[in-house]
């Protein structure tokens, strides 16, 4: 009668979405990204699948709350006058509904917890390690590297930047040059106000601020030309803080480090 009867809508609902969290687990798929990046690091990958894995635990609460809502309502409707049965509370049902979201809220926790803590490790050998430098109204990259040569290179030094193309890959913007299939280290700070280090592709923004050195490491992993911008309003020409990352094969990058030697 009715119990055998909720028993299948409940893995009516449960099933196909189980078996389909199962295929992409087994198959090795790719999670679908829902409009993010899947990103051009170890870092932004690990981002990007944290993001989808919430998204998914998130439509799956949201269809199992949908189907719910819907069953109610249609299997509990009004047919007549007489009053349906009343009840004032259901124990078994009040702890399911408290203690269910108690674990998804940990489990959210916890995998970001662990994401966090690898996309913010540092490796103790980087490859190359660019200090990077905010200022109001351009970036500065220098390099240390393996060679112990400090550069000075692509600075763009007018205060009263001229208003270039809007595209932040245009050569006369600032580029961040980087080798691929290597672990980059960025020291960041601002010499004037707060500015935002933000890679989209990365899936990264960090604050460049004065006094303080923010340290982090991205590990690249193919080739490509990226946009990069100030994420944080710092004044006029905010808008114009944009800058390049060109990922190049290592022996491009040594090519280009020597032909920049300062
Ligand atoms: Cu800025």
């Amino acid at each position: 009668m009715f119990a055998p009867a909720r028993k299948s809508t409940g893995r009516r609902i449960a099933v196909p979405f189980v078996l389909v969290l199962t295929a992409f687990a087994l198959g090795g798929c790719e999670l679908p990204t829902f409009g993010g990046f899947r990103g051009a690091t170890t870092q932004a990958k690990t981002e990007s699948t944290l993001w989808s894995q919430m998204v998914i635990l998130g439509i799956g609460v949201a269809m199992i709350v949908l189907v719910l809502i819907l069953w109610s309502a249609f299997r509990y409707r009004r047919r007549d006058e007489r009053m349906p049965r009343q009840f004032s509370e259901n124990i078994p049902l009040e702890i399911i509904y408290t203690v269910i979201p108690c674990i998804l809220v940990g489990i959210i926790f916890w995998a970001t917890v662990v994401g966090e803590n690898s996309i913010d490790a540092v490796s103790s050998h980087p490859a190359e390690i660019v200090n990077v430098t905010a200022y109001r109204w351009g970036w500065r990259f220098s390099y240390n590297s393996s060679t112990g040569v400090s550069q000075n290179v692509l600075v763009q030094t007018s205060s009263e930047p001229k208003v270039f193309p809007q595209s932040a890959l245009s050569s006369l913007y600032p580029q961040m040059v980087i080798p691929a299939h290597s672990t980059i280290r960025i020291v960041l700070q601002s010499v004037d106000v707060i500015h935002g280090f933000y890679i989209p592709a990365f899936n990264f923004s960090r604050y460049a601020q004065p006094g303080v050195i923010n340290t982090f490491d991205f590990t690249t992993t193919s080739t490509g030309k990226f946009k990069g911008q100030c994420s944080q309003y710092c004044g006029l020409y905010h808008s114009e803080m944009l800058f390049g990352v060109r990922v190049v094969p290592q022996a491009t990058f040594s090519q280009w480090l020597a032909s920049h030697k300062s």
